[in-house]
């Protein structure tokens, strides 16, 4: 059963996430991967390229683009956190078949550099993601512990930027596991725990995360990094507002994704004792 719109700032209050909420259908969700797959392959022999493409999908693509403006994703995103939108980064999740990537157990904010909480992650299934294939799990209601320290291990299978884990004990048996049908949605607060297990099955399992803010977010240290505005009215200007794109793989929104990057390398990382984290690299 999916959630009602009515329902989802009640459910989100209390656990913290909500889910399942259909945004597309499984056809629709199978154009945008294959989309996605096109995409990969024409990049093939360029890996820094290919790279942005799973950290920017939505600059790159305009059927990504597209998704984040999604009016399903944008009404379940407003009952959170009001009707101005801007998105912040729609980074990929992907975990190949059969290998054993994971995520530990986190909170979004940690690392972002951003001054508030007034983000939340919808986390866009682009395939089947369940217990084989390593779906999220989250605990109910640890957002209400606002953060709490993380310990990095930059850890070769784990997809996280700096392998980054919570430092307090969390019981497994708390969790839900975050079963989501191609085409479907969960959201959750940036306060959350949540970690996922390796994919044993043999498809990709790809998720987009796309992180919306509210305009009067801002980066602590002053950079604007780069967002797309989606919803309602930006009064504040603290962020860079890209166009969408016009075309796929412009060379224009590369050099976006190159601005970007340059903030969110120094941001993530920063006060980390070790280089070689997975996302937002500058280039080899
Ligand atoms: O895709 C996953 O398994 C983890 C995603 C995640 O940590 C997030 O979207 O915040």
């Amino acid at each position: 059963m999916t959630t009602a719109t009515s329902a989802i700032a009640e459910t989100y209050e209390r656990d913290g996430f909500v889910f399942p909420i259909d945004i597309v259908s499984e056809a629709e969700a199978k154009e945008i991967r294959a989309d996605l797959e096109a995409g990969e392959k024409e990049l093939a022999d360029r890996p820094d390229e290919l790279s942005m493409l799973h950290s920017y999908p939505d600059r790159l693509l305009p059927s990504f683009d597209k998704l984040i403006r999604n009016q399903k994703l944008i009404a379940a995103a407003s009952q959170i956190l009001g009707p101005d939108l801007m998105v912040w980064s729609s980074g990929l999740f992907i975990k190949e078949a059969n290998t054993p990537s994971y995520v530990t157990w986190h909170q979004d904010l940690t690392y972002w550099g951003l001054d508030d909480a007034e983000e939340v992650t919808a986390w866009f299934a682009l395939s089947h993601s369940n217990i084989e294939s390593g779906c999220m799990r989250f605990v109910p209601g640890s957002q209400k512990k606002q953060l709490v320290p993380h310990v990095d291990s930059f850890a070769e299978g784990n997809l996280l930027s700096r392998g980054q884990e919570v430092a307090v004990e969390v019981d497994d048996a708390d969790a839900v596991d975050v079963i989501l049908k191609p085409g479907q949605a969960s959201f959750h607060h940036g306060h959350l725990f949540h970690a996922s297990g390796p994919n044993k099955t043999g498809d990709r399992r790809i998720g987009a995360a796309i992180r919306y803010i509210k305009p009067s977010m801002k980066q602590r240290s002053g950079d604007k990094s780069v967002v797309a505005h989606v919803a309602g009215e930006d009064r504040y200007g603290n962020f860079t507002v890209a166009d969408a794109p016009k075309g796929r793989l412009l060379e224009s929104n590369f050099a976006l994704c190159r601005t970007d990057m340059a903030i969110k390398s120094r941001v993530l990382y920063e006060g980390a004792e070790q280089s070689g984290g997975k996302r937002y690299r500058q280039e080899r």
